[in-house]
C-alpha cells in the first residue's frame, strides 16, 4: 500500500487493565503489541490515546448500587454498558503495557476523564458531541488517513473508526492489530456499521505489500 506522510497509526488504549492479569482483560490483548510494533515502520507519525477514568467514573458498575459489570443502563446520553473499575487515573492498571515501545510517538490523548460521561471513541465521547480535540489536532497538521491497531476492536477500536468516517476521514482497520471483548455480539454489530460507513479492513502485512 502506498503510505504518505499525511497518514497516521492510531494506537488505541494498550494499556494494562486491558491486558491479561487487567481489570478488563481482553482475550490475547497483548498479543496486538507485536502486529502494531510492526505497523508502526511505516508510519512517520503515531499517536497513542489511553483510557483514562476518575475513580467514581460513571462507566462503572461500582458507581450504580446493586449493578453488574456488563449490564447495561440507560444515561443521559442514551444506553451505556458498565464496566469493572478499570483505567483510573495514574494506576499502574492505566499504564501503558511496559512492552508497547513506541516512543516515537507525537500525540498521547487521554479520554474518559470526565466522571460522567464515557469516552470510546479517540475523537468523541459517547453523547458522540463532546469533542475530544483530535479532529482539530489531525486537521491542523495535515493528518488525512487515519490507520487504527490496539483495544478493544468492538469499542474503542471501533468508536473511533466510525467516527474517523463521520468527520470523513478514511479509516483504516488493522485486524490483526486488535483484539476484541465480544460482549452479547458486539463484533458482528459493529462489523455491519463499519460496513456501512465504509470503514476498512486489513492486516499489517499489507501495509508493506
Ligand atoms: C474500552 C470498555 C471500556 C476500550 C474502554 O478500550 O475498548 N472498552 N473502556
Ligand atoms: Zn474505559
Amino acid at each position: 500500500m502506498k503510505m504518505t506522510s499525511h497518514d497516521v497509526l492510531l494506537v488505541i488504549d494498550v494499556q494494562n487493565d486491558f491486558c491479561p492479569g487487567g481489570a478488563l482483560a481482553v482475550a490475547d490483548g497483548d498479543a496486538v503489541i507485536e502486529p502494531i510494533h510492526r505497523a508502526a515502520q511505516q508510519f512517520q507519525h503515531i499517536i497513542l490515546t489511553q483510557d483514562w477514568h476518575t475513580p467514581d467514573h460513571n462507566s462503572f458498575a461500582s458507581a450504580h448500587p446493586g449493578k453488574d459489570p456488563f449490564e447495561q443502563i440507560e444515561l443521559s446520553y442514551g444506553p451505556q454498558t458498565l464496566w469493572p473499575d478499570h483505567c483510573i487515573q495514574g494506576t499502574r492498571g492505566a499504564d501503558f503495557h511496559p512492552a508497547l515501545q513506541l516512543t516515537r510517538a507525537e500525540l498521547i490523548l487521554r479520554k474518559g476523564f470526565r466522571r460522567t460521561i464515557d469516552s470510546y471513541s479517540a475523537f468523541f465521547e459517547n453523547d458522540r458531541t463532546t469533542g475530544t480535540g483530535l479532529a482539530g489536532y489531525l486537521r491542523e497538521r495535515g493528518l488525512n488517513r487515519v490507520f487504527l491497531a490496539g483495544l478493544a476492536y468492538d469499542y474503542c477500536v471501533g468508536y473511533s473508526a466510525l467516527d474517523a468516517r463521520r468527520l470523513g476521514l478514511p479509516a483504516i482497520i488493522l485486524r490483526d492489530a486488535c483484539r476484541a471483548i465480544d460482549l452479547n455480539g458486539s463484533v458482528a454489530e459493529i462489523e455491519r456499521e463499519f460496513a456501512t460507513a465504509g470503514v476498512e479492513l486489513m492486516n499489517t502485512v499489507d501495509l508493506s505489500a
